[in-house]
């Protein structure tokens, strides 16, 4: 079932997916294959760092897949390896050449801090988002993939590196206290306190790494671990990303988690019973409806 197919080119693996791109865009590239949305930095000669552009970019790309029905997987991923000096990125985060005194500054002259709307989009859609990192994830990129709801990283290139502290900018959200819930409060204050780089491996360890792949493989298996997923029921797999949330997203977990439990008791009769008896003005028969234990 796994809908992938492995080349041989000068004795080099190469993959087959058969993306097929959704909108051209300046920042990021945009693609899709069997039920997997790619969404990718291209800004690869600053290590992927994020501008307003690049995250309005994203922002319209991740709104995409989650309303397109058919996609149920989107991997968060990077272009690359830069022209300039070959290295590879994930994203450096906030670009800070556009960095003014109160966001980061678009075109327009607005500040900004819009990679938090980001952030929500990938926590509260109904649809598994793996952070595919090739190398660096620094900064709000390394926020980005603590946010996802996994990470898979190139044995080879991936680091992961918290320069908050070291640029004066911070994120005190899931950044940070998520990061603790997932590493530990005394490993993320090291992470956060001392900004130093962690191996793929390292960061496999402290348990915010899904898997440790050979670079050259890393976008396939991300695939495969997508097409295992979309095996899956996509309402087990949406209620279960909300529950793991909920407990520590508060009201807004449970508002998020509740809405879901809502739409599935729409399916029941009573339901049915409760909105007809409006509808036709008369009382509803609930005392028919049979009190499951
Ligand atoms: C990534 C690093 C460690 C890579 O080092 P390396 O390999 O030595 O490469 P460099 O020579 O340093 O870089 C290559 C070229 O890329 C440019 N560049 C790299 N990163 C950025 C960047 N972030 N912005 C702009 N340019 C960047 C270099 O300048 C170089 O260009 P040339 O070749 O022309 O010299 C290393 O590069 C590094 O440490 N980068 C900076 C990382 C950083 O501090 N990022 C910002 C951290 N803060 C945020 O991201 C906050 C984001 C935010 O919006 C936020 C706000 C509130 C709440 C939450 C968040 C959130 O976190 O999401």
């Amino acid at each position: 079932n796994v809908v992938l197919k492995l080349y041989y080119f000068n004795d080099k693996k190469m993959s087959k997916i058969d993306w097929k791109t959704v909108k051209e865009f300046e920042d990021i590239t945009y693609k899709k294959a069997n039920g997997v949305a790619r969404i990718a930095f291209n800004r690869p000669n600053v290590r992927n760092a994020f501008r307003p552009k690049t995250v309005a970019e994203l922002y319209q790309a991740f709104l995409d897949a989650r309303e397109d029905t058919s996609i149920g997987v989107v991997l968060l991923s990077a272009e690359g390896p830069s022209t300039k000096d070959g290295g590879y990125s994930f994203c450096s985060g906030g670009d800070q050449n556009a960095r003014g005194h109160q966001g980061y500054v678009d075109d327009d002259g607005m500040p900004r801090l819009n990679i938090l709307e980001v952030q929500r989009l990938i926590r509260f859609m109904p649809k598994v988002v793996i952070a595919v990192v090739p190398g660096w994830a620094v900064g709000g990129g390394h926020s980005l993939h603590v946010v996802c709801d996994m990470t898979l990283a190139s044995k080879e290139h991936a680091i992961f590196k918290q320069t908050d502290a070291d640029v004066a900018s911070f994120d005190g959200g899931y950044g940070s206290a998520y990061l603790a819930k997932m590493v530990g409060q005394k490993r993320a204050r090291e992470i956060f306190f001392l900004g130093r780089n962690y191996s793929a491996q390292e960061a496999y360890e402290m348990g915010m790494v899904n898997a440790v792949i050979p670079h050259e493989e890393l976008e396939d298996t991300a695939y495969e671990w997508a097409q295992e997923i979309l095996m899956k029921s996509p309402t087990a797999i949406k209620m279960l990303k909300f529950a793991f949330n909920a407990t520590d997203d508060g009201m807004v977990g449970q508002q998020v988690f509740a809405g879901e439990a809502t739409r599935l008791a729409y399916m029941t009769d009573e339901a049915k019973e409760g909105r007809d008896a409006f509808l036709e003005k008369r009382k509803p028969k609930f005392n028919e409806i049979k009190w499951i234990p």
